[in-house]
Formats: C-alpha cells, sequence, structure tokens
C-alpha cells in the first residue's frame, strides 16, 4: 500500500493512525502542499486525485490498482478490510456515535481551516486567515467537546480508540498552529493525551514524518 500525504495534513494523519493502529505495512509518499504552488495542484497528481488533496491511498485488488481519497471513506474500508484490531466498536449507537464526531472533525470544522481555503482568505480577499481558522475552528472544538463528554471514557467512544479520535488528535494539532485557546476543552485534552500513549498514534504523529518541518 502506498498513502500520499503530507506531514502536518490532518485527514493524512487520520489515515496514518489507522494504518499504524492496524499493523498495515505502507509506503509513504509526501505531496508538499505548500511548496512551488503544491504538488497537489499538478498535473501529475490530480491525474491520481483529481481533487488535488491528500490523503490518497494506493493498493492492488483483484489483480488492478485502486485508489481512494477521503480520509473518511479509507478509515471505513480498511476496518472492513482489516476488522481487527477495530477502530469501530461493535454496537450499532456507538458506532455511529463514533461517526458523528468523526464527521464533526471532517465536515465541520477542517473544510474551514483547509489550505485551499486560507490561502484564498489571505492572497485573494486580503482577510485575516489565523482570525478566520481560529474563529471556526474554536467553534468547532465547543461542539466537539459538548458531544464528546457523554460518551467520553478513556476515549472519545468509550474505553478504545476510533475513528473520532483519529479525527480529534490531528485537529487539536491544528488549533494549536491557529493559536486556539484550548483551556474550554478539558475532555477533548484528556482524550487527547490518552492517545498520546499509544504507540499508532505516536508514529502517525506530524511531526515523526520523513517530510516534517516542525518549528
Ligand atoms: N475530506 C477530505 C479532506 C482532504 C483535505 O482537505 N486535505 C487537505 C490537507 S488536510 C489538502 O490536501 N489540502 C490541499 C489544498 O487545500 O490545496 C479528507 O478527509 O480526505
Amino acid at each position: 500500500m502506498k498513502l500520499y500525504g503530507y506531514w502536518r495534513s490532518s485527514a493524512s494523519w487520520r489515515v496514518r493512525i489507522a494504518l499504524h493502529f492496524k499493523g498495515l505495512a505502507f509506503d509513504y509518499a509526501p505531496i508538499h502542499l505548500v511548496k512551488d504552488g503544491g504538488v497537489q495542484n499538478s498535473e501529475a497528481y490530480r491525474a491520481l486525485n483529481p481533487l488535488g488533496s491528500v490523503p490518497l491511498l494506493e493498493f492492488e485488488h483483484g489483480g488492478r490498482t485502486h485508489r481512494l481519497s477521503q480520509s473518511l471513506a479509507i478509515l471505513e474500508y480498511l476496518e472492513e478490510a482489516h476488522p481487527a484490531p477495530a477502530l469501530l466498536p461493535a454496537e450499532p449507537l456507538a458506532r455511529a456515535r463514533v461517526r458523528m464526531l468523526a464527521e464533526l472533525v471532517n465536515s465541520g470544522i477542517q473544510p474551514l481551516q483547509n489550505l485551499a481555503v486560507v490561502q484564498h482568505l489571505k492572497h485573494v480577499l486580503h482577510a485575516d486567515e489565523q482570525a478566520w481558522a481560529a474563529h471556526w475552528i474554536a467553534r468547532g472544538l465547543a461542539a466537539l467537546e459538548a458531544s464528546v463528554a457523554p460518551s467520553a471514557g478513556r476515549y472519545c467512544v468509550g474505553d478504545a480508540p476510533s475513528f473520532a479520535d483519529a479525527c480529534l488528535v490531528p485537529q487539536l494539532y491544528s488549533a494549536r498552529r491557529y493559536r486556539v485557546e484550548l483551556a474550554p476543552y478539558p475532555t477533548l485534552l484528556r482524550v487527547e493525551q490518552a492517545c498520546e500513549l499509544l504507540p499508532a498514534f505516536q508514529a502517525a504523529h506530524a511531526d515523526r514524518q520523513p517530510d516534517a518541518v516542525p518549528s
């Protein structure tokens, strides 16, 4: 398997967590999202992923090469193809809660602070992209804190890590990057600490990737 990603791309990070958690070997193909206008926008990469985003998972199956984009679709595929160890609980309502929390991050927070959005704000609309991103991240995290609290155990839903935790941890990293005050989200911070003890989350961390340029 080959994962096209970028070290601090939160969506790529979610997939790295799942691959490491399930013990699936993969090659990592860094796609520099900033250099030369962004490698994701090159013709060569768009031929692989027309939306020009990471992550993209490439693998052989049934004698053919397959490519999947959209991190949550990738997580669902990995869960179905490699069910153990699980990143979804067995019970239907708990599964729905995990998906709800993951989606809250995936569609309720990340798109508003995605690179293309903040670059457009900064360079075309000449707006304060830092303030924009911080506002929407804080708004989303407040909803996430309130939504996680009823189901949280050691992790977002109960005592086993799930897709929700794979979405939470990278989102908190982005929040710090945009200087969001995190004290109002104690449950999220507690869950993040628990996740940080897991080898899969450690291996997937942005700063540990070969293309990382930590500040
Ligand atoms: N919903 C998509 C989001 C993908 C996405 O927005 N990826 C970002 C990095 S986290 C990206 O490639 N941005 C490139 C750009 O904005 O030009 C997913 O979950 O995979």
